[in-house]
């Protein structure tokens, strides 16, 4: 008996230390969420990757470079003199920017996202901090961002820019390029080998402080592969943000706390979080433009991850990779209007909608212990339909048809009534013993996805 006591005493005394070294939840911001409001109703944007990577488009001298179309420099092993010669080949004569803002307006976007220097170290904007820049470098001479900020302006688009603070391809203190100017650090791991600090404060935090100063209102700056970037460090441009712009959003990949988590490329979570966050992803398996990557996704496909997303509480950043005459490339162009042209019959189910308030629909993880290619536990999605909510309202969106009636969760709410969004047709409920279902009339009204909205009694809809 005494033993036994002795062993809960202990049990006890060990779950109270957990507790203790488990952080508590930090308390709410009051000026992020306001910042954030425009992010959480916006949902989808559309992430451009463009600079002078699109002229070798993934090849160097007849040579495939695999991977990544703006990685080309580093696939390669591109000397930074054979690269920056690129720049003299820069005349993107085909580019408008009003074509592309309202190339994103048609695709039902509602912010943007454009390279403003990639790990290449090349500026797609006029800088005083390094003469490696579209206005002073190309014959082109004209600043890309300038024509964007204004034709955003013009057309009510936010627009943000992203900024690779650490990796720099082309300077010798800038981090990446170990083909050129050798190892980042020593083989401790910690140990800088590179003038990192020079190139931070000569061009990274300068030209960062231009983006925020020479174009209007800043929506957000997407920081990227943070390498070496201590929390000191990311605060010094948190602070740049903050002083210069503080309604300006900071990703995830800053190095130091953001304003929202940004998700690892492509990935979608598994499950619903409350925080703000965004998937940052591609539409065919590049960022920048690469002449032999025409794997697009269909907009069938788009419009599940966003609705995916949407449903878990996320925002969806889509890229488009313009080629080098500054044309986004006709098929993902279209693939954007087709989701675009049904976004503007089912758009209230997506934007500033809440997340789901079930979970199981989004799939299960397998019980097997296997593993995903990434060599996370497999998670094994179910893609026939998710929920998104507004006040009073769940919309259900089927991408396949239900074969058989659809029972909808059981809510603390009365069931009201229930009809397809598209078109307001009513559909026809039936509840016995309790449980409510409908069956969505076959073939589906949208193959792509139709949308079926259920109203209950009351504001917050509750399970
Ligand atoms: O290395 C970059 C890559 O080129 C691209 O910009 C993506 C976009 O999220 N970010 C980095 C890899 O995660």
């Amino acid at each position: 008996m005494r033993k036994l006591f002795a062993a809960g005493f202990l049990v006890c005394v060990s779950l109270l230390a957990a507790r203790a070294q488990t952080p508590s939840p930090k308390p709410p911001d009051p000026a992020k969420e306001k910042r954030l409001e425009w992010f959480r109703e916006a949902k989808y944007g559309m992430f451009i990757h463009w600079g002078l990577y699109a002229i070798p488009a993934g090849e160097w001298n007849g040579r495939r470079c695999l991977g990544l179309g703006e990685w080309v420099m580093n696939r390669c092993q591109v000397p930074v003199k054979e690269y920056e010669k690129l720049a003299a080949r820069f005349d993107p004569v085909k580019f408008n920017a009003d074509e592309w803002v309202q190339l994103a307006q048609d695709a039902g976007m509602k912010y943007m996202v454009i390279t403003s220097k990639h790990h290449d170290g090349f500026a797609m904007f006029k800088s005083a901090a390094s003469p490696y820049n579209v206005v002073d470098a190309t014959p082109y001479k004209k600043d890309i961002l300038k024509q964007l900020a204004d034709a955003c302006a013009r057309h009510g688009m936010r627009l943000g820019f992203y900024y690779s603070q650490s990796q720099d391809w082309h300077e010798p203190g800038g981090a990446g390029n170990t083909w050129d100017f050798g190892p980042d650090t020593a083989p401790d791991g910690k140990t800088e080998l590179k003038k990192y600090e020079d190139y931070l404060r000569g061009k990274a935090e300068p030209q960062v402080k231009e983006l925020l100063t020479n174009y209007g209102p800043v929506a957000l700056i997407w920081f990227d592969t943070p390498r070496m970037m201590t929390p000191e460090r990311g605060q010094r441009f948190a602070d740049l943000v903050r002083t210069l712009q503080p309604a300006t959003l900071i990703d995830g990949r800053l190095g130091t706390e953001g304003d929202y988590r940004s998700t690892g490329d492509n990935v979608i979570p598994a499950e619903a979080s409350a925080e703000a966050w965004e998937t940052p992803a591609t539409i065919n398996d590049t960022w920048g433009f690469r002449r032999d990557d025409t794997n697009w996704k269909s907009p069938g496909q788009i419009a599940f991850k966003l609705v995916d997303i949407v449903s878990k509480g996320g925002n969806y950043l889509l890229n488009v990779g313009p080629t080098a005459e500054g044309v986004i490339p006709q098929p993902s162009a279209e693939v954007l209007r087709t989701v675009g042209r049904w976004l503007r019959v089912n758009g209230e189910a997506v934007y500033g909608t809440g997340p789901s308030p079930f979970g199981d629909e989004f799939g299960e993880w397998t019980s097997r212990g296997a593993k995903d290619v990434r060599g996370q536990k497999l998670f094994l999605p179910h893609t026939e339909w998710r929920v998104t909510t507004r006040p009073g309202k769940l919309y259900f969106t089927f991408f396949s048809e239900p074969r058989a009636p659809f029972e909808i969760p059981v809510m603390k709410n009365r069931v009201l009534r229930a009809y397809r969004l598209a078109d307001k047709a009513p559909v026809e409920l039936k509840t016995e013993g309790g449980r409510t279902t409908f069956l969505l009339e076959r073939p589906m009204l949208d193959p792509m996805a139709t949308v079926v909205v259920v109203e209950f009694e009351g504001q917050k809809v509750e399970r």
